[in-house]
């Protein structure tokens, strides 16, 4: 009787774990805002019986702060470029067993052996894009071909920016015609003052991220600075808008997968990842966000409108005139008490 006893209570735990999908544990995952598809993570939890704890952030630099200040809380994180570039310095990432990840087998050659990570030994690429800017094509005077339109007074009132450091400060950095990654005080001290006069001139609505979106889908502002995938969700909701990448250059961007040294639950990590690099999961992924994805058979499947659709896969020479943003450490202080006085700026 009392054998009969434990094993029905062995078997309603198995049941109650099977049900939470708890049974193989978890995995903690930290990524961007509406980045992934939700069918996606429950797949991989009915599949693998692993939990996806499940948190987000909105920029590369809150994602820094965190992943510095919680050591074992992240199995899993999605940094861009740069923030890989910085973390490996700081020798806080896993170097990645490809082994576990079979399916990496799919990503492009041209993200092969990224400058950020050579030869990717810490980092699988999840998406890419660029910056641009989103416009209503209904209501702009002339073409949107250069970052001039968002300081110009014509669209005072109607610009969102982003809310993020790089991004903003890069492009005025381009605009006037200086490299996104510049240390030369004169050039930033410009792009700086660029960005002032745009906010003291009631020129820019706000500025945000991930609402952005949706915003434009509503036709609450002509101009929106964004992130390529973003910009291709609202377009489309709405017929009306279009996306420019500018003639004086953008940035462009892989945002990846990474395992922090501190993780408490590498095999589930990896499981992780390569369940997402799946093709039909990556393609679930991509349809969802509508991102640029850097997985080849995931391409394929998505077929024709995907691929020669000019926001998701830009012509060679808009990527040509685009640059990677590099880690600019010792020269973060720098940039934010420059950042600081944009934001402040009444
Ligand atoms: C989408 C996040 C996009 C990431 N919300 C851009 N690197």
């Amino acid at each position: 009787m009392k054998k009969l006893g434990v094993l029905f209570l062995t078997i309603s735990l198995l049941c109650m774990m099977l049900v939470s999908g708890q049974a193989n544990g978890v995995v903690r995952v930290y990524n961007w805002e509406d980045y992934i598809s939700p069918e996606s993570l429950e797949l991989f939890e009915e599949e693998t019986g692993i939990k996806v704890d499940y948190m987000r952030f909105t920029t590369n630099e809150d994602m820094m702060v965190q992943v510095r200040t919680s050591p074992g809380a992240f199995d899993i994180v999605f940094p861009s470029d740069y923030c890989v570039e910085r973390l490996i310095s700081e020798d806080l990432l896993e170097e990645l067993d490809y082994s576990k990840i079979p399916n990496a087998e799919h990503i492009s050659d041209w993200l092969q052996d990224p400058a950020y990570d050579p030869k990717g030994v810490h980092s699988v690429p999840y998406m890419w894009g660029t910056v641009g800017i989103l416009y209503d094509k209904t209501r702009v005077n002339g073409p949107i071909d250069s970052w001039g339109v968002l300081f110009s007074d014509e669209y005072a009132g109607e610009v969102f920016m982003l809310d993020s450091i790089r991004d903003t400060m890069g492009l005025a950095l381009q605009y006037l015609g200086y490299s996104l990654n510049t240390r030369e005080p004169n050039e930033l001290m410009k792009a700086t003052k660029l960005l002032i006069e745009q906010k003291k001139n009631r020129i820019v609505k706000a500025y945000q991220v991930d609402e952005t979106k949706d915003k434009m889908v509503a036709g609450e502002a002509i101009l929106a600075v964004m992130w390529s995938g973003d910009a291709q969700y609202s377009i489309s909701l709405n017929d009306n808008l279009a996306y420019s990448v500018p003639k004086e250059g953008s940035n462009v961007w892989v945002d990846c997968f990474i395992i922090p040294k501190s993780s408490e639950n590498k095999e589930n990590a990896y499981k992780f990842i390569d369940f997402m690099c799946r093709p039909e999961i990556a393609q679930i992924n991509c349809e969802y966000i509508e991102y640029s994805s850097p997985n080849d058979a995931a391409i394929e499947l998505m077929g024709d409108e995907y691929i020669n659709n000019p926001t998701i896969n830009p012509p060679q020479e808009v990527i040509d005139r685009c640059e990677f943003f590099h880690d600019i450490n010792d020269f973060l202080p720098t940039y934010n008490t420059l950042w600081a006085q944009v934001k402040n700026a009444k």
